[in-house]
């Protein structure tokens, strides 16, 4: 066994600094995003940050196993580092860093129960990520073309449906929940870029188009200016064909 330990939540500053740290103004901190150079989880904490304007700067590991993992909590990525002028705060687990980005950025509507509904959505769309992630992209090597098959005639027809009813019930107006854009509306379309970046991705991503309620929530995410901003930046286009890259080992 490894002698080497991953990062602890006890650090070397007290409880009370980190909280500080996390409970900063977005407008006196700095974000450091570890994540690999591919969309995947990393694409929403990079849309939040983003849109919400933020100082932060992505950072893709360069000596991974053995080495860097070590310096995550869990040995998995993403990890969000919260600098301020004088302290400084490590945040590990997607759904934490989402959930915290979003609540900093107003992107979990205005009362309580528009919070746990946007919340709901998320999870819906989180999981529909994960669970393609564990039995479409990376399932076994033998059973890739018919999971594909099963995804695309099955999954992802039937969650489409489902969502369509409550776009609908919204006022089909391109937002999962309310009138402006929240955590659901940016996780469906950083889903959307996972989905793009693997082997016949095009044909998932059709599904979507092919539902003028749910293409309509991506498009209002992409015409923020500052999210639209963002993927235009050569950075952004380094991270898709990262994506490209490493899912073509996964092509059936
Ligand atoms: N439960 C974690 C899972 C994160 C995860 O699996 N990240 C992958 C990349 S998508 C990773 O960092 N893998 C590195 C490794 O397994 O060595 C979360 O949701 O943040």
């Amino acid at each position: 066994m490894s002698s080497k330990q991953h990062r602890s939540f006890h650090t070397e500053t007290s409880n009370e600094a980190n909280a500080r740290a996390v409970s900063a103004d977005p407008s006196n901190a700095k974000y450091d995003l570890l994540y690999f150079q591919i969309s995947c989880i990393g694409a929403t904490p990079r849309h939040i940050l983003s849109y919400g304007k933020a100082n932060w700067t992505n950072r893709f590991p360069k000596d991974w196993k053995g080495n860097e993992e070590y310096d995550t909590p869990f040995g998995v990525m993403p990890v969000l580092t919260v600098r301020t002028d004088n302290e400084e705060a490590v945040l590990a687990e997607s759904i934490v860093v989402d959930l915290y980005l979003a609540k900093k950025f107003g992107l979990l509507g205005s009362n309580e129960y528009e919070e746990q509904t946007i919340k709901a959505f998320y999870s819906s769309i989180h999981y529909l990520r994960e669970r393609s992630l564990r039995r479409l992209t990376w399932t076994f090597e033998d059973k890739r073309k018919e999971a594909f098959e099963t995804w695309i005639t099955k999954d992802f027809p039937n969650w489409i449906v489902l969502q369509e009813e409550h776009l609908k019930r919204n006022g089909s107006n391109g937002h999962f929940f309310g009138d402006k854009i929240t955590l659901a509306d940016i996780h469906l379309a950083s889903i959307l870029d996972h989905f793009a970046e693997l082997p016949r991705g095009n044909e998932i991503v059709d599904l979507f188009r092919a539902s003028p309620l749910l293409w309509k929530v991506r498009e209002n995410v992409l015409q923020n200016p500052s999210i639209a901003e963002w993927r235009q930046s050569d950075e952004f286009q380094s991270i898709v064909q990262g994506g490209k890259n490493l899912y073509s080992a996964t092509a059936f």
